[in-house]
């Protein structure tokens, strides 16, 4: 009923412009008006950005890091001031700086869909169309991102050993995960913040995938908020969700058992991230605090959040450190969803799971993002396998074992089963998609996956996945780090050559 009245009460932005200071704080998003001064420092990304638009509207900076309705929820009734009266908004044209009018001319002339071949196709269009700050945010991984580089390489030092004269006139790939029919052995994985990407950010995962019968893992972190992506789905849509534990366990109870109710079919839950990576690409762009556009409107000290943290270490300090083996049974208690722990990397610790009875495992280290020089899923994925086989059935139905990370060409995807993966997970390959085309590029992505698998399991001879054994692939060489020696930053950026011996001079 509050709510109501207060929606009806116009405000005139003159009036919301006389409360930019600490003391009282205003900001406008999505054409209301709230009073966030109680606010300021219980946000999760610091006073300072906030700050930066009180008085103002904040909404082009809110809209790619908020699900829509954040402020609704968090903020107490009686804080939301009303509706901006819409005859007192002046309509200033935007500046719109140079290096986004040059990326609006890029955008235009991007390669048409039909050019783009392959995952990496989408990876170069998106680097270009990008603004940097989402490109740095996206593509960036965890100190000297060795990690994610080897993710990549792994896939590279597994061969084929292809059979025969099989008649693979027809090749079938149908499967399930989780139960769950899948057009693909593969899901999209969770990826953050799709708005910096797309104006429709998720929805053009969510969409596609229903088209082609493929599993979305829907991320705590979206831009777009749960409902509004379950809302986009087909009505029968098998969908997953990635979760990060809040230290207040009740919001995480409130949305597990709310995503449940609405017909999610597994939970995932981050067991890689108790503290983020640093993404130092991300963090040299200063997404917190001052930029170009507008100066900080409040001059503030603020310790609690640096402005160099990047973007998502702004965001996740939220997410509970203390999180550990002991709450599982209280995640088994409040949900019957399969639980699968995201971010496994240890025979150990995938033991340790399979006893605690959740139902899978993802062999992931996050994209590159977390650990830097933490093995990649694919390498795991052979002494895990081992581990499970001396612990009972193998494949055991009762327990899935994903991998995820630098997966990019169905000839991945195909080594990953044929060493014991249930199925795998794409993330930053879809994402990359829809930066550049929406969802009509996740549509393509799907289907240039689909003609590589097909193609190259008539190639290896496994005419159905059951075929596809582990013989058809050679990882001697997998667990050899040397061949591929990545770049050392300090060596190869400030240490100064060698020199040889030199002539006298003259
Ligand atoms: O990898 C990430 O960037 C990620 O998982 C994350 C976590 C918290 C906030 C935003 C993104």
């Amino acid at each position: 009923l509050l709510s109501l009245t207060s929606l009806a009460v116009m405000i005139s932005t003159q009036a919301i412009s006389e409360h930019a200071s600490r003391d009282s704080c205003w900001i406008i998003v999505h054409g209301k008006a709230y009073d966030v001064t109680e606010f300021l420092d219980e946000h999760p990304g610091g006073s300072k950005i906030i700050l930066k638009y009180a008085g103002t509207d904040a909404t082009d900076a809110y809209q790619p890091i908020h699900p829509p309705n954040a402020i609704i929820d968090n903020l107490p009734i009686e804080k939301h001031l009303g509706t901006v009266d819409p005859s007192t908004v002046q309509k200033t044209e935007k500046v719109v700086s140079e290096a986004e009018k040059q990326r609006q001319v890029l955008l235009a002339n991007r390669p048409p869909l039909d050019e783009i071949l392959n995952l990496h196709d989408f990876e170069a269009v998106a680097k270009v169309i990008l603004p940097d700050k989402a490109w740095a945010y996206y593509s960036s991984a965890s100190d000297d991102e060795i990690t994610i580089r080897e993710n990549r390489a792994a896939f590279q030092r597994v061969w084929f050993r292809p059979r025969i004269l099989r008649d693979v006139t027809s090749v079938d790939w149908s499967m399930t995960i989780l139960g769950q029919k899948s057009s693909l052995p593969v899901y999209i994985s969770a990826t953050a913040l799709g708005k910096l990407g797309h104006p429709d950010g998720e929805l053009n995962l969510t969409r596609a995938a229903g088209k082609h019968g493929v599993i979305q893992m829907i991320p705590t972190l979206a831009s777009c908020s749960f409902d509004e992506i379950v809302d986009a789905a087909q009505p029968n849509q098998p969908l997953f969700l990635q979760l990060y534990v809040n230290r207040d366990r009740n919001l995480t109870k409130r949305y597990v058992q709310h995503a449940e109710e609405r017909g999610v079919k597994a939970l995932f839950i981050t067991v890689d991230a108790p503290q983020l990576g640093r993404r130092e690409k991300d963090m040299r762009m200063k997404f917190i605090g001052d930029d170009d556009t507008a100066a900080a409107k409040v001059q503030e000290n603020q310790s609690n959040v640096k402005k160099n943290e990047g973007v998502s270490r702004a965001i996740s300090s939220f997410i509970d450190p203390s999180l550990s083996w002991k709450d599982i049974p209280w995640f088994r208690s409040i949900t019957k969803m399969p639980i699968i722990l995201k971010g496994v990397s240890t025979p150990e610790d995938a033991i340790l799971a399979l006893e605690a009875g959740v139902q899978g495992i993802v062999l992931s280290n996050h994209g590159g993002r977390q650990l830097d020089t933490s093995r990649s899923g694919l390498e795991n994925l052979i002494d895990i396998v081992a581990a499970l086989k001396t612990r009972g059935p193998w494949p055991n139905p009762n327990f899935s074992v994903f991998v995820d990370g630098g997966v990019r060409r169905a000839s991945d995807v195909l080594k990953a089963l044929a060493l014991g993966a249930s199925a795998v997970g794409i993330g930053r390959g879809f994402l990359y998609a829809f930066c550049g085309y929406g969802e009509e590029g996740v549509d393509k992505a799907i289907k240039i996956i689909a003609d590589e698998l097909e193609m190259n399991m008539r190639l290896l001879g496994a005419r159905n996945l059951k075929e596809l054994v582990p013989e058809m692939v050679d990882a001697s060489a997998l667990s050899s780090h040397v061949g591929l020696t990545p770049k050392d930053n300090l060596y190869d950026s400030t240490y100064q050559p060698l020199s040889l011996a030199a002539f006298k001079s003259g």
